[in-house]
């Protein structure tokens, strides 16, 4: 073990951010204890963790230093600890852009389109907390909680369709970072692991399979994030907006 600091991860399990700073972690080599905040009230506990405005999942505490968001997150685990460089030279600063495109525009896409097709198929939120589909009862709370989040991450249908229509360019971005020898190398970068953790989270859209077929961005996210049980069964969205080609531009 490369550090004798006690490390702590804050997270919501689901959450992609969170499972990009796990591996992280886990890629490093490093020792830490994972809480699993409640959904109820976590964005005031981060608050009073990370400070005033920190209210987003993960966060980490290394020794007595908060670093909060998971970008911050990989940049301070690299300078802390060398081994396992997830900014290889010569392409670290190339490595670090496209890893800020994916924890940002990429990452708020992965948002709006699962809460986006869960609103369709409410039952199936009992995956997002490891069980199965929720009962009827289950379900009624469900959907309150779908819906408070649509409003909160400010979620529209037209939204989503927008993202859809978006989503093909992103993947052709990808495959341009993995021809770049960004990402899908021998060993993950900090882009793969912004990337991957968002890709694998749209996988779980039964939906979005086909945009992603045979692509470096599917590649990525199942080779870093192989454990992930979310399933939103195909038939969710409404018919005909999952776009699969790159549309032209213009
Ligand atoms: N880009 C930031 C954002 C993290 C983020 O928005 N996390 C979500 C969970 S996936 C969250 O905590 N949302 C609650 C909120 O926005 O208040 C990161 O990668 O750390």
């Amino acid at each position: 073990m490369p550090t004798t600091e006690k490390i702590t991860l804050h997270v919501l399990p689901p959450s992609h951010p969170c499972m990009t700073a796990k591996a992280a972690l886990e890629h490093k080599g490093l020792e830490y204890d994972l809480v699993a905040l409640d959904f109820a009230g976590f964005g005031d506990r981060m608050e009073e963790i990370y400070g005033p405005g920190n209210r987003t999942v993960p966060g980490l505490v290394f020794g007595d230093e908060p670093i909060h968001g998971s970008a911050a997150i990989l940049e301070r685990l690299e300078q802390l600890v060398p081994e396992n460089p997830l900014y290889p030279e010569p392409i670290a600063g190339m490595v670090r852009e496209a890893e800020l495109w994916a924890e940002g525009d990429l990452q708020d896409s992965g948002r709006c389109l699962t809460w986006g097709a869960i609103h369709f198929r409410p039952e199936a939120l009992g995956t997002f907390s490891g069980g199965g589909n929720l009962d009827p009862a289950g379900t009624d709370y469900a959907m309150k909680l779908i819906h408070a989040t649509w409003k909160y991450h400010r979620i529209t249908a037209v939204r989503i369709a927008e993202d859809l229509q978006r989503l093909p360019g992103m993947v052709a971005r990808i495959e341009g970072f993995a021809d770049q020898g960004l990402i899908d190398g021998d060993t993950p970068t900090a882009a793969d692991l912004q990337i991957g953790a968002t890709i694998r989270v749209m996988l779980s859209v039964g939906d979005l399979l086909p945009v992603f077929e045979g692509t470096a961005a599917e590649r990525v996210a199942r080779r870093f994030f192989p454990d992930y049980d979310v399933s939103i069964p195909a038939g969710a969205l409404p018919a005909g907006w999952v776009v699969t080609e790159v549309p032209a531009a213009g």
